[in-house]
């Protein structure tokens, strides 16, 4: 069974102790067990960096032999156009993911290149949303969509 990527831009290391009154008190280590719970059978290849370029070489390695991808860019999805042209290729679903809302932030948070290729968003349901959206994209995958 292909793996699914769970992919986590910058800053959300700190998740935890980032801006807790936006982003919440749980941890990346604790969003990561609740993903791997929540996909049961299904492998789970689960990332983080602070680099544009190491969270590229992800999206290249789901192209490769991954089922879906969940995304949470955090500030490259405003800013990075080569994730939207790695995103691009990957030839199964895609969910694009926000702790908060994006929407009701301010205005440098609301306009989204990753979205351009995204099957679905999810944003603002706090980082409890994670599981969520593994058994949303666990859907999509089924249904072959993207
Ligand atoms: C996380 C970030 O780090 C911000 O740059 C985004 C996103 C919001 C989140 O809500 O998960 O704007």
């Amino acid at each position: 069974m292909k793996p699914i990527y769970i992919l986590n831009g910058p800053n959300l290391n700190r998740l935890g102790k980032r801006e807790p009154d936006i982003y919440g008190l749980t941890t990346l280590s604790e969003v990561e067990q609740m993903c791997r719970d929540a996909a049961g059978e299904r492998p789970v290849e689960f990332h983080q960096t602070n680099s544009e370029e190491r969270l590229i070489d992800w999206v290249h390695e789901a192209i490769d032999s991954g089922a879906g991808i969940i995304i949470n860019p955090a500030a490259f999805t405003f800013t990075s156009i080569a994730l939207l042209d790695a995103l691009k290729m990957f030839k199964g679903p895609i969910i694009e993911f926000h702790i908060s809302n994006v929407h009701r932030r301010e205005s440098i948070y609301h306009r989204s290149y990753v979205s351009m290729t995204a099957t679905t968003v999810m944003a603002g349901l706090g980082a409890e949303g994670y599981p969520l959206a593994v058994k949303a994209l666990e859907t999509l995958i089924s249904r072959g969509m993207r």
